[in-house]
């Protein structure tokens, strides 16, 4: 009898969770120009929906209102925080498709939007998504402390910005003539996937008002999982074919990027990964019970098929 916490049922509470996140994004991301705003473009809205809407694991997302659940805090806050984050995520996948950045046809199993539309508009779509996430963040009907605002909106960009994935991405563009060493592979993983991955952990504790040592506490639960989000992706990059994937496979070695599976093998980061699960679980510990659902998602993430 499966229950709950088996991986089934994880996916199944993801699944749930993915929906409640695609309802709130489809009214987010509808036609009807907020206050402040003066219209909102018709093309460019559908292309943004086509970055963001119908697809996607919503993983970022799930860690935000988990963590968030470990406290008293409002659940419809920490979704808001949570689809905030999906449009960032969703916009850097947008523009990393771009012919300038990684030249990908297929996203999410779909035409990526620059094919569905054109660059401009996939470049518009990103930038959208991008500034529209501090929008919905700091809106008075994400219903937190302003203070608590400020600083979701502070770490949020830091970990998407220059020093985070952005800063990340500029240098995985290097680092096909720069080849980085093993500390430099794990620098620019740790900004251009981590960073996002660490915020949406760290976001509970800030939604929840958790004292500091809480708060880095689920930081690094975060960067624990981010880096095993990251080498399970290397190593489907390596296994994987695009069909399961939903996107091209094999880019790496392809454009002679160093991964860490590259340096070290197969075998070596399965271990890794279950040193990083064991890690995650060892950080969730003071939680007790409360933090199961956390410790099945970085099994999962760890042990993912796409
Ligand atoms: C363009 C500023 C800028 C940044 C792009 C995150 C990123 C930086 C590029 C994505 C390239 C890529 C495929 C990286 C591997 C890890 C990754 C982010 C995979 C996609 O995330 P999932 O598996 O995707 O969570 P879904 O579709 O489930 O949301």
């Amino acid at each position: 009898m499966k229950n709950d916490h088996d991986i089934s049922g994880f996916e199944l509470r993801l699944a749930a969770h993915a929906a409640e996140v695609e309802q709130l994004l489809v009214t987010l991301l509808d036609e009807r120009p907020r206050t402040g705003e003066i219209t909102r473009p018709p093309r460019l809205m559908a292309a943004i929906r086509h970055g963001a809407l119908n697809g996607g694991k919503r993983l970022r997302p799930f860690l935000v209102t988990e963590t968030a659940r470990l406290y008293d805090s409002t659940p419809d806050a920490a979704l808001r925080v949570a689809a905030a984050l999906e449009c960032i995520h969703c916009y850097s996948l947008v523009h990393d498709d771009l012919p300038a950045m990684d030249d990908d046809d297929l996203r999410r199993g779909r035409p990526t939007v620059h094919k569905a539309y054109d660059e401009a508009a996939a470049i518009l779509a990103g930038d959208g998504l991008l500034t529209y996430a501090f929008d919905i963040i700091a809106d008075d009907a994400t219903q937190l402390p302003v203070k608590t605002r400020l600083d979701l909106v502070a770490c949020l960009a830091r970990a998407a910005g220059i020093g985070g994935m952005v800063g990340g991405q500029a240098l995985d563009l290097m680092a096909e003539t720069a080849n980085p060493d093993e500390a430099g592979i794990i620098t620019l993983q740790a900004m251009k996937t981590g960073a996002l991955i660490r915020f949406a952990c760290e976001a509970g504790a800030i939604i929840g008002n958790a004292g500091t040592e809480e708060r880095e506490r689920l930081a690094e639960f975060g960067s624990a999982i981010g880096l095993a989000f990251q080498l399970a992706d290397d190593l489907l990059d390596v296994t994987a074919d695009a069909a399961t994937m939903g996107k091209a496979t094999g880019k790496d070695a392809a454009a002679g990027k160093g991964t860490l599976v590259g340096l070290h093998g197969i075998d070596w980061t399965k271990k890794q990964l279950a040193g990083l699960v064991a890690q995650a679980e060892d950080l969730l510990a003071p939680f007790g019970e409360k933090a199961s659902v956390l410790k099945e998602a970085a099994r999962f993430i760890a042990l993912r098929r796409n």
